[in-house]
């Protein structure tokens, strides 16, 4: 299975890590870090030396309970990195952000990809990537970062979300969007408790028949931290074991904060396959 991700075509035949470059004052796990230039462009350089096989900056926090950010501000944050990061990082770059307008100014500015936690669920962020050679991640989310995790219910997860991903996957192709430029995501923490977040893992292979490659981004994640009880910083192992099990389910791009170690699990997983 193959993947046109703007200047790259990426063969999802083995999978893939997505290295994750917050440039935000706020992500829950790296936040205000990678905010200066030349750190964000040290840390995406060290996600490539450590395997990563593309690199998602972000310029808004996501995580539950979040304040939106302004489009100026969202704009000052990735605009810059991005430039730099085209010139000096080998792998595609995504660029992660619910922003039609900031789809667009990326894509000007040499985007391989938009990530959309919002699932280009309206007519203008699909019109932001229709024409474009870019590599389009439609995720799933329950609500708004603000408040999506405030007793999120479904009769059914694995059923809703996988309607929710069918028809975004329909309406991007409709919009003329190729299959093959076209990556799905359920949306780990995003409007689910820990027990629809297990649900999803446990069936995620029901994503995959789909037919576009499924991304996964279950890094350092609160489930994991429930689950685990454990702290942010002290979540890297159930990291690792989570993008494993994903991938031994069929997702084909794993999107991670700690890339090296990702990495390694990988590599075992494809030498055992
Ligand atoms: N998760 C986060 C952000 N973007 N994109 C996709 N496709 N899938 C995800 O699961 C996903 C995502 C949240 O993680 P992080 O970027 O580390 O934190 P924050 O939102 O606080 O910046």
């Amino acid at each position: 299975m193959k993947l046109v991700c703007g200047r790259f075509v990426l063969d999802c035949s083995s999978p893939l890590i997505m290295g994750v470059l917050n440039v935000t004052p706020d992500s829950f796990s790296d936040g205000g870090r990678f905010l200066r230039q030349d750190a964000a462009l040290d840390h995406a350089l060290r996600m490539v030396d450590e395997g990563a096989d593309l690199i998602d900056i972000g310029g808004e926090s996501t995580r539950p309970g979040a304040q939106p950010a302004s489009l100026g501000e969202e704009r000052e944050r990735v605009l810059p990195v991005l430039e730099v990061l085209r010139e000096r990082v080998s792998v595609p770059i995504s660029v992660d952000t619910r922003k039609p307008a900031l789809m667009v100014e990326a894509i000007g500015a040499g985007a391989d990809m938009i990530n959309d936690v919002g699932g280009f669920g309206s007519a203008a962020a699909i019109a932001a990537v229709a024409d474009a050679p870019v590599a389009v991640c439609a995720m799933h989310m329950r609500g708004e970062p603000r408040s999506m995790q405030s007793a999120p219910v479904y009769e059914d997860v694995l059923a809703e979300v996988g309607e929710f991903l069918l028809a975004r996957r329909d309406g991007l192709l409709d919009a003329g969007v190729a299959a093959d430029r076209i990556v799905l995501d359920p949306g780990f923490g995003f409007g689910k408790s820990l027990e629809h977040n297990l649900a999803l893992l446990r069936g995620l292979s029901r994503f995959v028949q789909l037919g576009c490659p499924v991304l996964v981004g279950l890094s350092r994640k609160s489930m994991l931290g429930t689950l685990l009880d454990r702290p942010v910083e002290e979540r890297m192992v159930a990291s690792v074991a989570a993008a494993l099990l994903a991938v031994e389910r069929g997702a084909r791009l794993v999107r991670v904060h700690d890339v090296a170690q990702t990495r390694d699990a990988l590599r075992l997983w494809s030498a055992v396959m």
